[in-house]
């Protein structure tokens, strides 16, 4: 959940030198040493590889860039010929630097840190395609699955292809473990949320699986709810995300004897701290812990938050025992 990020000095400090965003993840210098930096200052168990999920685009070859302070920005499609734009020609040599990362990272890392490739799923990166870039509401795309699904399923396609190819050449590159981030997958009902993003995750998953039988996948399909049961049983993914809303007991129920649950701590106890924070993170502990489980946040880390909160954390979540 990007460990990573402007909650670090050492990583403004990369950031204040000025490349562009973009031309970060694809710098293996700069890339393996911020990937390195949460690892060192903490010891986490698992180190995710320093990227973007909108590398995807950017090696289909739609212009993607970053603005400081507002996000991501693509030159968006709004047309079915506009796909006619997009090829998987170019992206090995294109995605070439985020392989040398992971390769360096494999031979960096303490060899019991896993080191865990990631990719967007196909729903959340299509929405950034369509509408070009963060969007309210996703109207532009999710009227365009609506009127014309046959014509979103040629975009939702290609990037189903595009995944599994890049998650299986992350693990050809070093990563041990893979998570497909469906970050806004809570948005369709039912329905659309079976076309849209579970079946591509299951598609994603199985042909990663067919060449990589045993390296785990996480799946976070956030804000599914009670969705996130169909995840657990038709998916094969090995382990799911739980966003923050989870409700802790019923995901031990419904979902821990399924698959591996990770999460889910809302990002903003972090930047809260103390009392609240060590309450919440004790009471997930306590609901999940003794199932398989990885102790991790519901969505990502904000830029707000004290890194001595992360320490508390750690130290918290490691001396933890079954009725303590
Ligand atoms: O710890 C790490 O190094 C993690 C690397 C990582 C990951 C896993 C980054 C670096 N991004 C992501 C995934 C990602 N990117 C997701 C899925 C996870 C999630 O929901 O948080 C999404 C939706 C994005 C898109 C994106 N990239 C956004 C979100 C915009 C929105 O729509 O809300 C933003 C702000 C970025 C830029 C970005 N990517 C990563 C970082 C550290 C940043 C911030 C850049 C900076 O401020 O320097």
């Amino acid at each position: 959940m990007r460990q990573a990020g402007r909650y670090l000095p050492e990583y403004r400090e990369i950031r204040a030198r000025g490349a562009d965003f973009l031309d970060v993840c694809l710098s293996p210098d700069l890339a393996v040493e911020i990937t390195l930096q949460p690892i060192r200052r903490y010891g986490f168990d698992g180190a995710i590889v320093f990227s973007d999920i909108l590398i995807v685009p950017h090696a289909l070859g739609q212009k993607v860039w970053f603005v400081e302070g507002t996000g991501p920005r693509l030159e968006p499609l709004r047309r079915i010929e506009d796909l006619d734009r997009l090829s998987q020609g170019g992206m090995a040599e294109a995605l070439a630097p985020v392989y040398e990362t992971l390769r360096r990272l494999r031979r960096e890392l303490p060899p019991e840190v896993t080191l865990i490739g990631f990719a967007g799923a196909p729903w959340t990166v299509a929405s950034y395609m369509v509408e070009g870039g963060t969007s309210k509401d996703y109207a532009l795309a999710k009227t365009w699955a609506y009127r014309a699904p046959a014509e979103f399923s040629r975009l939702i396609d290609l990037l189903v292809g595009a995944t599994a190819d890049y998650l299986i050449a992350q693990v050809e590159a070093g990563a041990e473990a893979l998570q497909l981030f469906d970050s806004w997958a809570g948005v369709w009902p039912e329905a659309e949320l079976r076309r849209w993003c579970l079946e591509p995750a299951k598609e994603i998953v199985r042909r990663v699986k067919t060449v990589y039988p045993d390296v785990p996948i996480i799946v976070f399909p956030r804000g599914a709810g009670l969705m996130y049961e169909a995840f657990a049983q038709e998916v094969g993914a090995d382990a799911l995300s739980l966003d923050t809303t989870m409700p802790l007991v019923w995901a031990r129920e419904h979902l821990q004897g399924k698959v591996a649950l990770q999460g889910n701590l809302d990002p903003l106890l972090l930047v809260a701290g103390g009392e609240a924070q060590r309450q919440a993170t004790r009471a997930i502990l306590d609901a999940l812990a003794s199932g398989p489980f990885v102790f991790n946040l519901g969505h990502g880390i904000t830029p707000p938050t004290p890194p001595d909160h992360v320490s508390a954390l750690v130290e918290q979540v490691r001396s933890w025992r079954p009725g303590s």
